[in-house]
């Protein structure tokens, strides 16, 4: 293939309800859109899940906007391109800035799958017909709408709930979670909210049977997970932590976690995704789909990615109705029984829905 124009636009997308962590509240979605179109006239998706403040991790959307302009746009503009593959060695001389470089890798990974007439996940090598969904709960304003909120997602029939904790909200919203809730898959994310100093308090989660503990320390230090983990029954899953297959493979030598979350813009694109989810598989590491808020076409590529046989847990992926009044694709993703059905037909699986995208879009720019 040979990218000859591709589009950038910038959309702004009211959510439903604020989404809160240890660090901060989205309430509301500011995101670009990649359509990149190829030589034969196929065009391929991708979108960048960086928010607007570096809370999560350093980027945000101006810089992926800026790299992606003045660095990776250059490097993949009129360049024959044999496999999506090769978009991770092209883009290997630039540090980092790893959703930048997902979100035009996805739209790559697109036409591919456009033009070789499979399905995103068939492409990727996913197997799976169908996903299983589990949701994650952002900080409420009192423990009782936590729970209300909770069980509200199970009536809908999601298959995991996750919970944001901070220091100071968390044993005790565990317990009451438990004490209505004692079979429910549950688990907690602290967004590096917590040190070692706090040991005391996340052992105390280990009495609460929960799935996993979603990055309890900091984001650049595996070497304190590991003593952690080595003091905690309930796995710990890393997130922020693991931005590629290297730190994937040091993470699991130093045993500093049990389960990883992967997502495909922290780690960089599609191809790296799956080179750590088949790290994790020959490792007995299970892993999971995490979520950023995304709008249809990220949702779209984490679906696509979710098929592959190792990703074991419920992932982050609710349905379009969760986070959006309308969704930017057609049809929207639906969840019927905690369970996505994997699209078949060729490429992503839906469309974009040109309608809703120029409503929210505030503006545009065109490289060719
Ligand atoms: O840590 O997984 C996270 C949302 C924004 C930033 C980081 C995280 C999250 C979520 C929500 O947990 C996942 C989703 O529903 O998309
Ligand atoms: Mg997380």
């Amino acid at each position: 293939m040979r990218l000859e124009k591709i589009t950038l636009r910038h959309l702004k997308m009211p959510m439903k309800a604020p989404f809160t962590t240890s660090f901060g509240t989205v309430d509301e979605k500011e995101l670009l859109l990649i359509e990149a179109k190829d030589k034969s006239g196929i065009t391929g998706w991708g979108e960048t899940v960086a928010f607007v403040a570096p809370w999560y991790t350093e980027e945000t959307l101006k810089t992926t906007w800026h790299m992606l302009q003045d660095f990776l746009i250059p490097i993949l503009l009129h360049k024959e391109i044999g496999h999506p593959d090769e978009v991770t060695s092209l883009f290997a001389p630039i540090r980092r800035n790893c959703m930048a470089k997902a979100s035009i890798e996805g739209a790559v990974w697109d036409i591919y799958a456009q033009q070789t007439k499979q399905s995103l996940a068939q492409a990727l090598g996913g197997q799976k017909k169908r996903i299983e969904v589990g949701v994650s709960v952002g900080i409420q304003p009192s423990v009782a709408q936590l729970i209300a909120l909770i069980k509200d997602h199970i009536e809908k029939g999601y298959k995991r709930v996750k919970i944001k904790i901070k220091p100071g909200e968390d044993v005790e919203v565990v317990r009451a979670i438990r004490a209505e809730l004692p079979n429910l898959p549950l688990m907690v994310d602290a967004n590096s909210a917590y040190t070692l100093d706090d040991i005391e308090i996340l052992q105390q989660l280990d009495d609460f049977n929960l799935l996993m503990i979603e990055q309890p320390l900091a984001a650049d230090d595996i070497v304190d997970h590991a003593t952690l983990q080595k003091k905690l029954k309930t796995p710990i899953c890393l997130d922020e932590s693991i931005t590629s297959y290297e730190d994937a493979r040091r993470a699991i030598e130093l045993g500093s976690c049990g389960v990883i979350n992967i997502k495909i813009g922290r780690v960089g694109g599609l191809t790296e995704a799956k080179r750590v989810h088949d790290l994790c598989k020959a490792n007995h590491i299970p892993v999971w789909c995490g979520g950023m808020l995304e709008a249809g076409i990220g949702r779209a590529h984490n679906i696509a990615l979710t098929s592959l046989s190792h990703f074991l847990l419920p992932g982050d992926t609710a349905g379009s109705s969760h986070y959006w009044y309308e969704d930017i694709i057609d049809p929207e993703v639906n969840v019927k029984d905690g369970y996505i059905e994997v699209p078949q037909s060729v490429g992503i699986g839906f469309r974009p829905n040109m309608a809703v995208i120029d409503k929210l879009t505030i503006s545009k720019e065109i490289y060719q």
